[in-house]
């Protein structure tokens, strides 16, 4: 007999919330509290309230696009599920390096974002972004053509554009609201986090994480130049327990993560994006002037790009897409 079959007793506030609630509720019942370029975090409050446990979020992937920073109005249908079959697929396999946030990506998933959502814990957020670098580019290659450092770590003289480095480097910056995040070092990281050590195993786990997916990416013929994390805290005890350091957000996508193909690879010049050098290419030679809005991009242009992101999840994650959307189909 079921729970609440079994007993006379009236129910406890545990089992009116449980048999109060529908199993999966629909976008719109939930709140949203995050809103960013083209992802949104919604609370799941009263969907899955269990007491003493804070209840999850739900982080959800649009299909929109960004270049220059500016989000184009044409939608790059299945973008969403491969950035978020993609992070699935970089949390289970690095789930031994460090614990992540994920909880499903089906139990509570609403149907019309089923594939491109995903249940996560809600974690107290660490106030530093985690950038690790295996290769000199983009911001990185700026500040080190300043002062031959970046974030504080001194590099070996003569570098060229997009070269190498002789091992992975910890760049944090910061979380701003608006604007762009602001580079820092690894002492400006403790200052803000407050914990010394706690930095010392963020970094390292950083650093490992980005070291094992870089490999695994090369073999599969994608250059991980750089990417980033956000870790936060867990408290799994009620009250009083050990904080856990969680990895959180997406991991290892093409939208947190630099990919080149490593197929022409080559050094003294910027690589193109994985993904993203259709839109680029086309952006650029179609005299837009970078700055907001973005223009519609053209049908093959969002063809070529969607079958870029298409074989990103292909290569890394070594299957099929169709099996991604077959296990998340509602
Ligand atoms: C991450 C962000 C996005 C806009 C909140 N597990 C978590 N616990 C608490 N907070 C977060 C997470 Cl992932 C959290 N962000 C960043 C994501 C849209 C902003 F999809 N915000």
């Amino acid at each position: 007999m079921s729970e609440r079959g079994r007993s006379s007793a009236p129910p406890s506030d545990r089992q009116a919330l449980v048999a109060s609630r529908r199993v999966t509720a629909t976008l719109d019942e939930l709140p949203l509290i995050a809103r960013g370029k083209v992802r949104e975090v919604y609370d799941m409050e009263g969907v899955e309230g269990i007491p003493g446990v804070p209840p999850p979020l739900l982080m959800v992937a649009s299909d929109r696009i960004s270049t220059y920073d500016a989000v184009h109005p044409t939608p790059i249908p299945d973008k969403g599920k491969v950035l978020t079959g993609l992070s699935v697929f970089w949390f289970a396999k690095t789930a031994g390096i460090v614990a992540n946030h994920l909880i499903s990506a089906t139990d509570g998933v609403p149907d019309e974002v089923r594939g491109r959502a995903l249940v996560v814990r809600r974690l107290q957020m660490l106030p530093v972004e985690c950038v690790v670098r295996g290769y000199i580019t983009g911001s990185g290659w700026k500040d080190y053509q300043a002062t031959g450092s970046v974030s504080g770590i001194a590099l070996p003289d003569g570098l060229r554009e997009s070269e190498r480095l002789p091992e992975p480097i910890f760049t944090p910056s910061t979380k701003a609201d608006v604007g762009h995040d602001e580079a820092i070092d690894f002492e400006g990281a403790v200052a803000l986090v407050g914990d010394r050590v706690l930095m010392e195993r963020v970094r390292d786990a950083s650093i490992e994480l980005y070291s094992f997916a870089a490999e695994h990416a090369l073999a599969n013929g994608l250059i991980l130049a750089d990417t980033k994390f956000e870790f936060g805290l867990y408290q799994s005890e009620p009250a009083g327990g050990a904080h856990a350091l969680v990895l959180g957000d997406e991991v290892l996508t093409p939208d947190s993560s630099r990919y080149w193909p490593a197929d022409g690879y080559e050094v003294g010049h910027g690589q193109p994006s994985f993904d993203k050098q259709y839109v680029r290419d086309w952006a650029s030679a179609s005299g837009w002037d970078k700055k907001p809005p973005a223009p519609p991009i053209p049908e093959d242009v969002v063809a070529g790009t969607r079958a870029r992101y298409v074989e990103a999840y292909e290569r890394i994650a070594g299957e099929p897409f169709q099996a991604w959307l077959d296990r998340t189909a509602p």
